[in-house]
């Protein structure tokens, strides 16, 4: 295998500055994948990335590329992709023509997802940093810039939607330079939509990425970086690879270097992108390996697969993301549902590695998991799988970040669970996590932009000019702020102009308590909040109104009230639903109709004895997602 013939690269940028579409032309123009297969954001394969037309799983390909290939005509075009599909046995004969093998991995352009990004740059030498020519340089291009960086990658900076009407070319073309200090020139231009300039593009790949090194000679010496994990029910865990050293095939003796699982590959293969199997992958390559493993959970992303007789040292590996926000899940019906519930867990984690889960248990609610996610858009994405890959209804419990307590009697907890929280008399000391933020926005709408910082409770620090109209604001705020609607008061304010990104910071002092949401005199412990301690009243009202507009309504009349610093702050009732239960008699005696309504009430006075509302599982996801927003 000659090395000089592989590039490896990623495309990264700020959400929908058209990654998925420039690879849709990667695609075609390398008869990756038929035309007549061809789709729009064709590597976004997941139910839910069509539906929502974003990309949620980084998503390896491997192309094969002859630079010269649009000069052949269709005919020969058509025998390239037989070739193509013929390639496991014919490897060595495509190296005596001018191909490449090109190993493109897409990834989400959403802060949620950035997991997925720091994962898929550890695997390549180079990114394409795409900036959208209609929007310029936005927050997130910061970030990924960032992660290219400092993982010394060859970043080739390119505007894309150059084709629109819209697009500011020679601005964004300042931006860039003044962010990445690069030369004008090597700015290169591309649209995905009609495809000019990608051509090019992939021929400066292979001009400025180098071809990948390798460290240790010789076919017994394996190490292979594990970037990513699948489940299928028929071959268990499938692991994506980037082959490092050595030449990996079937029937080796093999160990992950740090869970010291062993295995016996039964196949290794390319992405095409969907699996093609081959008699090996080598030095430099991008593929799969089935390790025939049906136990999640024994070994992570970040791992090194190395031979088990003649072990190399392990990689670096990944740092494991801090989950940003945390929910509790319960299973709706029936406790049987809770193995159910972590098999299934276990097979998502598998993979999207940045979910982290640990079981859980309430009284009202039985046994469930404590789950800590990315974003709000992460949680919604997961528990919509759960309920559509493993066909789990749920109660999730309103979403909180943790609270680091300090109580009167000088011990310390973490607090995860907002019905977890104590009552205040207990409590010393309570630090909440602060976010560091960075804001894109132009000029004219930094006045709307002050007065919501401030009722966030923001820190403003340095501010730079950047482009002709635009500012970078870096600030600093709590991180429950930042959950508390901030993404889409942002949006509203500047209509839609303005970016975010953020990372954690550390914690700090906070103000806040544990507000209750009593439903029939009942507490529901996953409607519980922390709030701000001045804003407790506003958001108790606000809280009780919601549901009482959600809640469907009962045969008795439910009492809704929010609770807290043992006082009742907010109450509404919620009238009964009368139910016509002589509607089927059909004139005749009245006695009878007497009969009957005097059952019912009976039947209410029970009811209502028991206390025993039903909330269905939607109530709990409607309330999760407006008291997010
Ligand atoms: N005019 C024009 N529109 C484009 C071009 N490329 C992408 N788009 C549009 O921009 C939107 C986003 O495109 P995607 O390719 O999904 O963007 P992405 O960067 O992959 O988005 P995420 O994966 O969610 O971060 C879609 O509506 C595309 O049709 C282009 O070259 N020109
Ligand atoms: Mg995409």
């Amino acid at each position: 295998m000659r090395l000089e013939n592989i590039r490896n690269f990623s495309i990264i940028a700020h959400i929908d500055h058209g990654k998925s579409t420039l690879a849709d032309r990667m695609l075609e123009i390398t008869s990756t994948v038929e035309k007549r297969k061809m789709r729009e954001q064709f590597l976004d394969m997941m139910e839910l990335e069509r539906e929502r037309g974003i990309t949620i799983k980084m998503q390896p390909v491997r192309m094969i590329y002859h630079p010269q290939m649009q000069n052949v005509n269709i005919k020969d075009q058509n025998d390239n992709l037989k070739f193509k599909n013929n390639l496991p046995q014919r490897d060595t004969e495509i190296f005596n023509f001018d191909f490449y093998i090109l190993n493109l991995i897409d990834t989400p352009g959403h802060i949620d997802f950035s997991y997925e990004v720091s994962r898929a740059i550890k695997a390549v030498e180079g990114s394409i940093l795409l900036v959208d020519a209609t929007q310029g340089v936005q927050a997130q291009t910061l970030t990924v810039l960032q992660m290219a960086r400092d993982n010394g990658l060859v970043i080739i900076p390119t505007i894309s939607k150059i084709d629109s009407p819209l697009a500011r070319i020679e601005e964004v073309k300042d931006e860039i330079v003044k962010l990445i200090g690069c030369r004008r020139e090597e700015i290169l231009e591309v649209s995905g939509k009609t495809g000019q300039g990608v051509e090019n593009l992939l021929n400066e790949i292979i001009k400025r990425i180098p071809p990948p090194k390798i460290e240790f000679e010789g076919d017994e010496s394996l190490r292979a970086l594990v970037f990513d994990f699948k489940y299928s029910n028929h071959q268990g865990i499938i692991v994506y690879v980037r082959i490092l050293d050595g030449k990996f095939t079937k029937n080796l003796d093999l160990e992950f270097s740090v869970s010291k699982e062993t295995f016996i590959p039964s196949e290794v293969g390319v992405f095409s992108p969907e699996q093609i199997p081959r008699e090996s992958l080598e030095s430099g390559e991008i593929g799969y390996i089935v390790t025939g493993i049906k136990k999640p959970g024994l070994a992570s992303v970040g791992d090194t697969i190395t031979s088990k007789l003649k072990p190399l040292p392990a990689l670096p590996g990944y740092m494991t993301p801090r989950p940003v926000v945390w929910a509790s899940l319960y299973p709706e019906e029936s406790q049987d549902d809770f193995s159910q519930l972590k098999i299934a867990l276990g097979r998502l984690k598998l993979s999207d590695p940045s979910l982290s889960f640990e079981e859980e248990t309430s009284g009202a609610l039985g046994r469930g998991f404590r789950c800590g996610f990315l974003g709000m858009l992460h949680l919604e994405i997961i528990v919509e799988r759960l309920h559509r890959e493993f066909n789990l209804n749920l109660v999730v419990t309103t979403p909180s970040i943790n609270y680091k307590i300090v109580y009167t009697n000088g011990k310390e907890d973490m607090i995860y669970s907002p019905h977890t929280f104590p009552d205040d008399g207990l409590i010393a000391k309570v630090l909440e996590p602060w976010v560091k933020v960075k804001i894109i926005i132009p000029m004219d709408y930094l006045g709307l932009l002050m007065p919501m910082l401030f009722l966030h409770e923001a820190v403003i620090g340095e501010t730079e000019n950047f482009g002709g109209n635009r500012s970078v604001l870096n600030l600093e705020m709590p991180l429950r702020e930042l959950m508390r609607n901030f993404f889409d008061e942002l949006k509203s304010i500047s209509s839609g102009y303005a970016s975010i990104s953020y990372k954690m910071s550390d914690f700090r002092e906070a103000d806040v308590v544990r507000l209750d949401i009593l439903v029939a005199d009942e507490v529901v412990p996953a409607f519980s909040r922390v709030v701000s301690r001045r804003r407790v009243q506003e958001e108790a009202e606000n809280s009780v109104e919601k549901l009482h507009n959600i809640l469907p309504r009962q045969l008795f009349v439910v009492k809704i009230q929010g609770k807290a610093l043992g006082r009742i702050l907010s109450s509404q009732s919620l009238s009964a639903l009368k139910k016509d239960v002589t509607g089927y008699l059909y004139g005749g005696d009245r006695t009878r109709k007497m009969k009957l309504w005097a059952k019912q009430k009976k039947g209410k006075k029970k009811l209502k004895e028991r206390g025993k509302v039903n909330i269905p599982h939607d109530v709990f996801l409607k309330m999760m997602k407006s008291s997010a927003d």
